[in-house]
């Protein structure tokens, strides 16, 4: 069935005219991308519900991907182009003499996650549905999304992000399929035909509504789902919400997304929320499976349950909770199935994020709960003692000085532990994890992130997939390892000019868009050098930081030397209760309001720091970078997932051996990408044998003495105590991520940078050439590992080739 333009255009005015009353002319852009999103959803319903019967009647196994995050980014194109009817549409809304630009910008950015962790889950979900693997996300409808970043004075600000205000069309209200989830009170245990069951009294109960959105498949007619609950006052219980506060308890369980990235702050309604999604998960999961008739032993076959990182583990004694406590199956049993079920991803080896409850806490919001991890543990220890010692054993334990360690849990309760780098994984077996990688060696594998192409090149660079497509065809699109053939053609002149042609205007949308929004002018013949993640110190924007301030004092003492001219793009959110980051923020904003303003600087050195990073500017900066900054400390950051994406929109990187990134270089080799810096293995060292001493790499060098002096000596405006603060962090605390260890070859890469540019063919050979070995990074493959070696999952498509 192919859509064509004409018949697009009278259902399309059909929709507007039914929905709002208008004509075309007459709706707002708002409108008709409402109306759009709904003839989209409505267009999709057919393989929905087609999808789902299919499933249903074959009983094939499904996977249930749970994570307290989802960042899908606007839907729009993306259902469009995932249904095989962009252009179609696009064509139609421009021949009634609309600005399909203009309706596709009125949808809002559900910014339902915080970084790297939630956009790897709805790239994901993207390549689960495009690969035809039966499966579902499972996560939360908060009310409110991340906060909006604003800058008042340089300053972080953060204003609610009010997602819902207008609605969201693809979204489904299923109130029948809503659940019961159950918090606080008391549990004992009593006696009743011979078995022991819980016994609950004061506990408060909570509706759970799932609001389900259809993930569709790249033109392979599958559409799966991504369910997000939401809490409500069960009507029936109106006695027990009479009090305002009762009703406020129910209000704000699903109300907020908490903004920590990499961090763990061990708050009583994060608790709830993540109780509140695993259980309402597991109960709908376990109500499906009994619908499909088969014993209860024997789940496993039929469900594949995966935890993206240690938030849904709770998922593990809920699901024991449901198979002993409401379906009578014995513990072994239950354990047992558990076990084959569950799998989990590790994202991070930062102490700081992770998560360990206090036992009171768990006591008091989820007792069973506590209850049921108290045996999963007694157990553990009691097999594990005889063979493996006290020692290990103990080092093992989920319950610990009053906190249950979460990760530990996930482990024991799952079948397969994964990390997202091979470095990563590498760090998690030797270092991290090191007790369970000796008692289960089996259970741990690597499985490297992944990015949708479709996403982070077809939408967002559509220049460079007309260029990619002319010169290779379109095969890529669903077999990404044929960009490799691009190869063929780093030698071709004419080829490298359009890639720089395709840059150029990439760079001048930015440009546009700087103009407009920030008032600074850019030009986009200059380096743009783009760092975009949360702001952490880990990953060092510091770092970045000085090597501006560095080039700021080098044309302050040389104003007539010829250098080459680059803009530094900073995009990142800080956690609100994050001050050392918010101060780094400011600093920038700083270090920006100095040189952009200095006429002795011009053109020569510019800071652009946007303002509210997410999904929708991504789209907009990636095409547009030359350099991609992947600079954390060795060792720190798990994979990072924008160093693939600058990578596929053919930025060179500079680097770290870190994460992901040490993937890239063995693709490219060495010649293609510029590295510096510690390894890990040196990090380790420093920490072993405790040499580090950042002072005397201070005091030994010139250079950082004259940078870090501007931090506290009235060079950078308005930064009293920001510049203190951090060049105490720097000297008198020495340097907990080694920035100044690093700086010296970090400004020397930089160097060959500038001077790579200089010769064009040179740069858009490397550009081009990275650009070729992108495709490994597509998440379908990484998709089709975990579905292989972790899920047991067959594609409904088993045609499908990757490679
Ligand atoms: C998050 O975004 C990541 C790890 C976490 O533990 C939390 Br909490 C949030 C990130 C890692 O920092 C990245 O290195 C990684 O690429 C990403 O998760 C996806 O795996």
């Amino acid at each position: 069935m192919t859509l064509q333009v004409e018949e697009f255009r009278k259902d399309y005015e059909r929709v507007v005219k039914g929905m709002y009353g208008l004509s075309v002319e007459e709706a707002s852009p708002f409108q008709l991308y409402n109306a759009l999103g709904a003839y989209v959803k409505s267009f999709a319903g057919e393989h929905w519900s087609r999808t789902k019967t299919e499933y249903e009647k074959k009983q094939v196994k499904q996977l249930y991907y749970f994570s307290m995050e989802f960042l899908p980014g606007r839907m729009l194109k993306s259902n469009l182009l995932n249904l095989g009817i962009l252009d179609v549409v696009r064509e139609g809304i421009e021949d009634i003499g609309l600005d399909f630009h203009s309706i596709v910008q009125a949808e809002e950015d559900p910014a339902l996650g915080n970084g790297g962790l939630g956009r790897l889950a709805s790239c994901f979900m993207d390549s689960i549905a495009s690969l035809g693997i039966p499966g579902s996300g499972s996560g939360i409808r908060y009310r409110y999304g991340l906060f909006q970043q604003r800058f008042i004075d340089g300053h972080q600000v953060e204003v609610p992000d009010n997602w819902l205000r207008n609605g969201n069309v693809w979204e489904v209200r299923k109130e029948n399929k809503a659940v019961n989830v159950r918090f606080g009170g008391q549990v004992y245990m009593a006696e009743q035909k011979g078995r022991l069951i819980p016994v609950y009294e004061n506990t408060r109960t909570i509706l759970a509504v799932p609001y389900d959105t259809a993930m569709i498949g790249y033109q392979n007619e599958l559409v799966n789902n991504l369910r997000l609950w939401s809490a409500e006052i069960p009507p029936e219980d109106y006695v027990h919400y009479s009090s305002i506060s009762a009703q406020q308890e129910v209000n704000q369980l699903t109300e907020v997304l908490y903004p920590d990235d990499s961090n763990y702050e061990g708050r009583i309604l994060r608790l709830r929320q993540e109780y509140f999604l695993c259980s309402a998960g597991i109960q709908s999961i376990v109500r499906y499976y009994k619908k499909l008739q088969l014993p209860l032993t024997m789940i496993a076959e039929k469900v594949a349950i995966h935890i993206n990182d240690t938030h849904p583990a709770l998922c593990i004694p809920e699901f024991i909770r449901i198979l002993i406590d409401e379906e009578q199956l014995t513990w072994e049993q239950a354990w047992e199935s558990c076990k084959k079920v569950m799998s989990y991803t590790n994202h991070t080896i930062m102490q700081e994020a992770m998560e360990k409850w206090p036992i009171e806490m768990l006591k008091a919001e989820v007792p069973r709960i506590y209850q049921i991890i108290e045996e999963i543990n007694r157990r553990h220890i009691e097999k594990k003692l005889p063979l493996y010692g006290e020692e290990l054993t103990y080092q093992t334990a989920i319950i610990r000085e009053g906190v249950v360690n979460m990760a530990h849990m996930a482990i024991i309760g799952s079948h397969s532990v994964n990390g997202v780098a091979q470095l990563h994984t590498t760090i998690l077996k030797n270092e991290v994890l090191k007790p369970f990688y000796e008692m289960y060696p089996t259970r741990f594998n690597n499985k490297t992130n992944g990015i949708t192409q479709r996403r982070w090149l077809q939408l967002a660079n559509e220049e460079l997939t007309q260029l990619i497509d002319e010169k290779i065809g379109t095969a890529w699109k669903k077999k990404p390892s044929e960009l490799t053939i691009l190869k063929g053609f780093v030698n071709e002149d004419e080829t490298l000019k359009q890639l720089e042609d395709v840059k150029l205007r990439n760079k001048k949308r930015f440009a546009r868009y700087v103009k407009e929004k920030m008032d600074i002018t850019i030009d986009p013949n200059a380096i743009f050098d783009v760092q975009i993640k949360r702001l952490h110190a880990y990953k060092r924007q510091l770092l970045n930081a000085l090597h501006i301030i560095s080039r700021y004092l080098e044309i302050k003492e040389n104003p007539n030397a010829a250098i080459q001219p680059r803009v530094f793009i900073f995009g990142a959110k800080a956690a609100p209760s994050y001050l050392y980051a918010k101060q780094i923020i400011k600093l920038i904003n700083a270090i920006a309001e100095l040189v952009n303003n200095d006429p002795d600087v011009g053109d020569k050195l510019k800071v652009v720091f946007v303002e509210n990073y997410g999904v929708t500017l991504a789209e907009l900066i990636i095409p547009a970078a030359d350099v991609s900054e992947q600079i954390s400390l060795a060792s720190k950051e798990a994979s990072g997932t924008s160093n693939m994406k600058l990578m596929a929109n053919g930025a060179l990187t500079v680097a770290t051996l870190d994460g992901a990134n040490v993937e890239i270089r063995n693709y490219v080799g060495e010649e293609n990408i510029f590295l510096f810096g510690l390894t890990s293995q040196e990090v380790y060292e420093y920490y072993e044998n405790g040499t580090y001493s950042s002072r005397q790499i201070f005091e030994s060098n010139p250079r950082l003495i004259k940078v870090l002096n501007t931090l506290i000596d009235g060079t950078i405006p308005d930064i009293q105590e920001e510049g203190r603060v951090i060049f105490d962090s720097l000297v008198q605390y020495n340097d907990e991520y080694f920035v100044l260890k690093d700086f010296e070859e970090y400004i020397s890469v930089q160097r060959e940078v500038d001077e790579l540019y200089q010769d064009k063919q040179a740069w858009y050979r490397k550009s081009l050439w990275n650009i070729a070995n992108s495709g490994p990074f597509s998440a379908d493959f990484t998709i089709m590992r975990y579905a292989d070696e972790i899920w047991k999952i067959d594609s409904q498509m088993p045609e499908i080739e990757l490679s």
